[in-house]
């Protein structure tokens, strides 16, 4: 059976036409009243979210989306609005009463299309005739009869659906790059941007798994560096910068230490390397002028040096010869699709006051709208002709 590691809530899609069951579907998970239910179609016209933990999937979000057959609305929105109401979740249930109709195939393509796994509940099983379940497999889904309004089969079907959602895996931050010396060094430049006092989530994340693997790890400034290296002989397995001083700290490092950088790390640790780097790919297809949002999950005050607002565009400029029309948003909401809609891409901060689970809905989220995205410390070393180099030992 697969289990959620804590902290990382399950958001599940309740799909449909209006008045299958939708409502009385949740009611019946959450052995409470939270959705209203109706005997008049459409009652619920905004996707309703209510949250809570059920056993054995734990902390989840159950989403009451609006019928999918709403009169209103026809053709390619009704599409788009179907869609808007999944692009967060991680597993989606389609209820129905009856036949599939133009209406279940239309939400089982989208599935498709986003990578939702889902699984069909075949509700009002108290009322209904024989041989509706395997019309709905033969369309490949898993199908569980149930009665929402007589509770029966919920406990089966959310078995199921602990089947279905997928499992991330954790992976080491820098452990794995420990070898023969288990000794890393940190490079860690102390600038105007810097935080006075204290070490930012990032570094404190790396220097706590090394020595949570029995490695020493070693701080240093860029300015120190050299010394700190011949200091300990150059026996050291890897190197691993900020992404800002990357170009010099290049220069510094002999070539036979591997070297990364913390936005590295980071994306490969959260599984969006791959991702990232196919955002580089696409950096090729950009044009002046297109529009380009710039990402950053906390809501600092901008310094006049700012990575995002500053720095970013200004080495773009400097390198890809190219001016994009910038849109900046922070905190902790992801843009919505609106103001999203017409950019080329999304060049994201390392996400380091996010959870992992919240980064990565993110990354979901971008994929199913197609946009590509790279994050800060990526772009800087893909822009300084040096990602080829610090991403080889991640590859390895
Ligand atoms: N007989 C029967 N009726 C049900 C069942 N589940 C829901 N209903 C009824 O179907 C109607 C629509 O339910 P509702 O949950 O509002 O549907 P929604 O529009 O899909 O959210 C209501 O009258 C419910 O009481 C069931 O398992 N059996
Ligand atoms: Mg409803």
């Amino acid at each position: 059976m697969n289990v959620s590691h804590a902290g990382f809530r399950k958001y599940i899609a309740i799909t449909g036409r209006r008045n299958v069951g939708k409502s009385s579907l949740i009611n019946a998970i959450a052995c409470q009243d939270v959705a209203i239910v109706s005997e008049i179609p459409g009652t619920t016209t905004d996707p309703v979210y209510k949250t809570l933990e059920i056993q054995p999937i734990g902390p989840v979000t159950l989403i009451d989306t609006p019928g999918i057959d709403d009169e209103g609305i026809v053709g390619q929105k009704r599409v788009e609005r179907a869609k808007r109401s999944l692009y967060r979740a991680d597993v989606a249930i389609l209820v129905t009463d009856d036949r599939p109709s133009c209406y279940e195939e239309m939400l089982m393509d989208i599935f498709r299309e986003l990578e939702i796994p889902f699984l069909v509940a075949l509700n009002k099983v108290d009322l209904q005739p024989d041989g509706l379940v395997g019309l709905y497999e033969s369309y490949g889904a898993p199908v569980v009869e149930v009665s929402a309004k007589e509770r029966r089969n919920i406990d089966t079907l959310v078995e199921r659906l602990a089947e279905i959602i997928p499992v991330e895996e954790e992976k080491p931050l820098i452990g794995h790059l420990l070898k023969d010396t288990r000794t890393v060094v940190l490079v860690i430049p102390i600038d105007k941007a810097a935080p006075k006092g204290r070490l930012i989530m990032p570094q404190v994340e790396v220097i706590r798994e090394v020595i949570d693997f029995g490695g020493t790890a070693v701080v240093t400034r860029d300015h120190e560096l050299h010394d700190t290296l011949t200091k300990l002989s150059n026996c050291v397995d890897v190197v691993v910068t900020d992404s800002q001083v990357v170009m010099k700290i290049e220069k510094i490092v002999p070539k036979e230490i591997p070297l990364t950088t913390f936005s590295i790390l980071e994306a490969a640790n959260k599984g969006d390397l791959e991702f990232f780097l196919e955002g580089i790919e696409k950096l090729k297809l950009l044009k002046n002028n297109d529009p380009v949002a710039i990402v950053e999950a906390c809501s600092h005050v901008p310094t006049c040096d700012d990575i995002g607002r500053v720095k970013i565009p200004r080495w773009i400029e400097e390198k890809m010869g190219m001016k994009f029309h910038y849109k900046f948003f922070a905190g902790k909401e992801f843009p919505d699709l609106e103001q999203l809609q017409d950019c080329k891409l999304v060049v994201h901060c390392g996400g380091c006051v996010l959870t992992r689970s919240a980064f990565m809905r993110r990354m979901t989220w971008a994929r199913r709208l197609k946009i590509p995205v790279v994050n800060y410390g990526m772009l800087i070393s893909h822009l300084h002709g040096i990602l080829n180099r610090v991403i080889e030992p991640l590859l390895k």
